[in-house]
């Protein structure tokens, strides 16, 4: 039986590409389940991570980082944005400490019209000195709409309880929204697919990570491993030639990346199977990306 005093909500992590939005569910989470890479737009989609006490469930949304969209693929991805800033309870919004990158003025307006509490949240500062971190405290009251600011490091696990805290703090007494037993809405079939992604994320340059998309097609649970098999997508016959590689050796690194984590992740044996098949112009095509779970 769940106590008279148990909180439950939705909290919406935004931000923009590469600010941290990822590593920081997965810390909050103890747990990495949503994919991090280097490279800006590495998330797609909402990604729900439900963090499970006797006392509390917090339902976080990773999402996709802000941008002006260019695509269909992107205007999608803002769509996903917005789904998750309406349901909030409270909105975590995440700001990279390094550098001088700050959200965009038309993103900000958009956010300070929600009545819902919003938090800044400075991250990366492990990788920078007072003074800028300064710059980015003045810069969240000049936007005069966050309740507090908090510095973390979601890489180091730096401020995450302390954060955690004050996160709980907006959260109404409500029961449970989910099973106390869930970490995500999503299945190991999206898990899969989205550690296939990472991998592309890691082992290919400029264009390469941003025109694939990976669908599991076949996920057998077998006596002593499991059975995965996925296809990529790619947008051009030379896309697919570079994943290739000369030989099949990257195709074959990306492959044994790919396995090594997702048996990781599974804590099984994984025997993982490829297939590349080319898709003209998927990313601009809305019966495409339907198709592959990318709303209109
Ligand atoms: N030094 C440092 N690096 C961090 C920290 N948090 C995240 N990073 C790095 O920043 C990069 C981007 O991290 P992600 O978590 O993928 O960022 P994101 O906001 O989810 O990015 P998108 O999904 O592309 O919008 C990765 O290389 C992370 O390892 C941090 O606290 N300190
Ligand atoms: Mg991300």
């Amino acid at each position: 039986m769940e106590s008279n005093n148990h909180k439950a909500g939705f909290v919406s992590i935004i931000g923009r590409p590469n600010a941290g939005k990822s590593t920081l569910l997965n810390a909050f989470l103890g747990e990495k389940l949503s994919i991090v890479t280097p490279k800006a737009q590495t998330t797609r989609h909402r990604i729900l991570g439900i963090l499970n006490e006797p006392d509390f469930q917090i339902v976080f949304s990773d999402t996709p980082g802000i941008i002006k969209p260019k695509y269909e693929l992107q205007k999608s991805m803002m769509k996903f944005v917005s789904y998750s800033n309406e349901d909030a309870d409270l909105i975590i919004c995440v700001i990279d400490a390094i550098g001088n990158e700050y959200p965009e003025v038309e993103s900000i307006e958009e956010i300070k019209k929600l009545d819902v509490p919003k938090i800044l949240v400075i991250n990366k500062i492990d990788m920078t000195i007072e003074s800028t971190i300064d710059e980015k405290i003045n810069w969240g009251k000049a936007q005069d709409m966050f309740k507090e600011t908090l510095l973390v490091s979601a890489l180091k696990n730096k401020n995450i309880d302390e954060l955690l805290k004050s996160v709980l703090g907006y959260l109404p007494l409500h029961p449970a929204y989910y099973d106390k037993e869930d970490l995500s809405d999503r299945n190991e079939r999206f898990f899969a697919a989205e550690i296939i992604r990472e991998k592309i994320f890691l082992n290919y340059q400029q264009e390469i990570p941003y025109s694939c998309e990976v669908i599991v097609t076949g996920f057998k649970e077998k006596a002593d491993l499991d059975v995965v098999s996925a296809e990529i997508i790619v947008e051009r016959d030379t896309q697919k030639g570079i994943l290739i590689g000369k030989n099949g050796e990257s195709l074959k690194k990306l492959s044994t990346d790919a396995r090594i984590e997702l048996e990781k992740f599974l804590g099984r044996k994984v025997f993982l199977e490829t297939h590349i098949r080319v898709v003209k112009d998927w990313r601009s095509n809305p019966a495409m990306l339907k198709k592959y779970g990318y709303e209109q």
